[in-house]
């Protein structure tokens, strides 16, 4: 049974932060503890530091308080961590939010309290890093004297559909009470399924397996593109083609790379983590080298499309249109966009950028101004506001060369115009 009605959420962003308006929303008595004393200001302001209408509007029909001190955990009945797992440049896996997290909480543990680990992680972080370091800056025991969760995350940023209250989720416990308590808070505040794991472990796998398929998947499509696009075929044409099977197939598409926070990092987890149990993953590491060359490949048809016209990519102007990693949303993190910038600035272009949601990072203030004087046009994000173009809208700025890193332009009208149209494997 859970103890009382109050919780803890450490880590207040694109997961915490709605997880924490709900649990507030259905009653239970919420704080969340942020580093940033600013975040927690506007929070406690009603501000939503995250750009959605939904959260906003949530957000101001809560009781829910901000702050950055650990010290409050200590009445709280659940633990929630939702701090953020990148990894290095080498890919390798950062646990330093889980740790640093594990360990401040430790400094508070109660006998009786239950803790939720929602970030993703490789299968054995919770018994092998978390465990330790909240037993031993604790004493306590856990499975006896506290309990341990896993219950990975599922949000999906900017998705009108599944949000955080009606996405099925796992759990897998260290012990069986906890697992009852755990299932009790999600049944709670969710609409959605919740499957008992039969492990801290399997709870675990399940995330990195979820993101790994959508990789492996990507990446397929992806090589298909580049194969595709030497013997003239419109691949986009044959996946929608495949995909009016009813089975046993699911349709990913190709593009200019793959960014955001789960699908290029999460791989990693399970890749870096089997390696040390001495498992290579070959396949998961191909799919992830295949998804980590899309970015030059479409630098590489700038230059393709530009000597179609007689010019340089060297003293050429770009446009890159996009520069968050999917569309219609602000976040950014490992966007495609700009490793296409490095590698048309390796070359010798001059490279102007414009994203409507991320007008902070543009280098120019409006797509008219971005369009001004360029040869060329990369469409590196599929935003509402760039698919919707015509041929008619570059041509008639002299702009000569389109690379439609999305595949979400209308290809038909550009191939009736003068301009050099070139798509992901179309
Ligand atoms: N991408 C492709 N081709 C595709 C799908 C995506 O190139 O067919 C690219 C996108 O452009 C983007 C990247 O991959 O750069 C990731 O796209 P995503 O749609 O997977 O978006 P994410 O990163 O927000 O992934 C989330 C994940 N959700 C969780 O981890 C809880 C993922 O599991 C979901 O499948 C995905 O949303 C979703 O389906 O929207």
């Amino acid at each position: 049974m859970i103890k009382s009605k109050s919780i803890a959420v450490v880590g207040l962003g694109y997961v915490g932060l709605p997880l924490a308006i709900l649990a507030a929303k259905k009653g239970y008595d919420v704080v969340g503890i942020v580093k940033n004393p600013q975040k927690a200001e506007l929070i406690n302001k009603r501000i939503s530091p995250i750009k959605d209408e939904k959260l906003q509007s949530n957000l101001e029909r809560t009781n829910l308080l901000a702050t950055t001190n650990f010290d409050v955990i200590r009445d709280a009945s659940i633990i929630i961590i939702c701090v953020p797992t990148p990894v290095f440049d080498n890919h390798m896996p950062d646990l330093e939010p889980v740790i640093s997290s594990s360990t401040n909480i430790a400094k508070n543990l109660q006998a009786g309290q239950t803790i939720i680990l929602e970030s993703t992680v490789n299968p054995g972080v919770c018994e092998d890093i978390v465990l330790p370091l909240l037993e031993k800056k604790s004493g306590l025991k856990g499975g006896r004297d506290f309990h341990l969760i896993h219950c990975p995350e599922r949000i999906n940023p900017g998705d009108p559909k599944w949000n955080v209250e009606n996405i099925n989720r796992v759990i897998g416990s260290l012990d069986k009470e906890g697992l009852e308590i755990a299932t009790e808070f999600y049944k709670s505040i969710l609409t959605s399924e919740i499957k008992q794991m039969g492990s801290l472990k399997e709870a675990e796998a399940c995330k990195v397996v979820e993101n790994s398929f959508r990789d492996i998947n990507i990446a397929f499509v992806n090589e298909l593109a580049l194969s595709f696009d030497k013997l003239g075929i419109d691949v986009r044409n044959v996946i929608d083609g495949a995909a009016t099977k009813p089975f046993a197939f699911m349709a990913h598409y190709p593009s200019c790379g793959v960014g955001g926070h789960c699908i290029p990092v999460d791989p990693y987890y399970l890749i870096e983590y089997a390696k040390n149990k001495g498992f290579h993953h070959d396949f998961l590491s191909l799919a992830r080298r295949i998804n980590s060359a899309m970015p030059e490949h479409t630098a590489q048809l700038v230059v393709k499309g530009l000597n179609d016209v007689k010019k340089s990519i060297n003293g050429s102007k770009v446009a890159v249109l996009g520069l968050t990693y999917k569309a219609n949303i602000d976040d950014d993190r490992e966007s495609p966009s700009y490793e296409i910038i490095k590698h048309l600035e390796e070359y010798g272009a001059e490279v102007v950028t414009f994203d409507p949601y991320l007008l902070k990072k543009s280098t120019q203030s409006s797509l008219d101004d971005s369009l001004k004087g360029v040869d060329a046009v990369v469409i590196a994000t599929n935003h509402r506001e760039f698919i919707g173009m015509s041929a008619n809208d570059f041509s008639k700025r002299g702009i000569k060369v389109i690379i439609d890193g999305k595949n979400c332009l209308n290809k038909s009208d550009y191939s009736k115009s003068n301009i050099v149209y070139k798509g992901i494997g179309r």
